[in-house]
């Protein structure tokens, strides 16, 4: 039992709610589940492979990206969409993996967000020199719905800013196995990735990857 406030001492990390009300910044929650995300990881990507999309205005992006779960998210020259179908290959996304979702549902939990029920799960894959420039996630119909971010591989540094572009923007380190997420008053705050930095992370390489989790209806 400690004895007097004085002793308590500040985590290392900070652990939650630092960016406001609704959002999360869980450290390392990730880590345990690593083995199985890895793995499934690997099965989404054989059956969905990651591709670089093109945006409405014809850029290339510098993310490469695939989905699994029962809705995906795409982009190309007619606009953003969530869709069943991989354009790819043609066929439905990969399931999402159980230790894709479970890992979903209990930070969203930890957060504040009981019941969070992922049927969509981008995955974004960033190599030095790759970032994601500011925008609003707008794409979803219910904005009451958190989303969940999982880190894996290179760190990044993740730009959080306000309602409006021009707003100024926190830069918030990320490192493998860290999870955020976003919901309540941040939802539609405007967010991105600075370019990512040359590294060399042990077993996955010169290679940051994301999963973002959402329920898109
Ligand atoms: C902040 N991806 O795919 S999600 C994206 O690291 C995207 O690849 C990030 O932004 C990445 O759209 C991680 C982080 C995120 C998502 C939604 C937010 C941050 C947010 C909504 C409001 C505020
Ligand atoms: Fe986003």
């Amino acid at each position: 039992m400690s004895t007097s406030l004085f002793e308590m001492e500040p985590p290392a990390r900070p652990s939650k709610d630092i960016l406001g009300a609704g959002t999360a910044v869980l450290a390392g929650f990730a880590l345990d589940a690593e083995e199985e995300l890895l793995a499934s990881l690997k099965d989404v990507v054989e059956r969905s492979p990651f591709r670089n999309m093109v945006t409405p205005g014809g850029f290339r992006m510098s993310v490469a990206m695939s989905n699994c779960g029962p809705l995906g998210w795409v982009t190309d020259r007619t606009g953003y969409r969530y869709d069943q179908i991989d354009p790819e290959v043609n066929r439905p996304w990969p399931a999402m993996p159980r230790a894709f979702r479970e890992l979903a549902t209990a930070a969203a939990e930890e957060a504040g967000f009981p019941n969070f029920v992922p049927d969509a799960c981008l995955i974004n894959r960033y190599e030095p020199g790759a970032r994601l420039s500011l925008h609003q996630d707008k794409n979803e119909r219910d904005f009451t719905q958190p989303i969940v971010s999982v880190s894996l591989g290179l760190p990044a540094t993740f730009l959080f800013g306000g309602l409006e572009r021009g707003d100024k923007t926190q830069r918030i380190q990320v490192i493998h196995g860290d999870v955020l997420v976003w919901g309540g008053s941040a939802r539609l705050c405007y967010h991105g990735i600075a370019p990512l930095k040359e590294g060399e992370y042990p077993r996955l390489g010169r290679v940051r990857y994301n999963l973002t989790f959402r329920n898109v209806g």
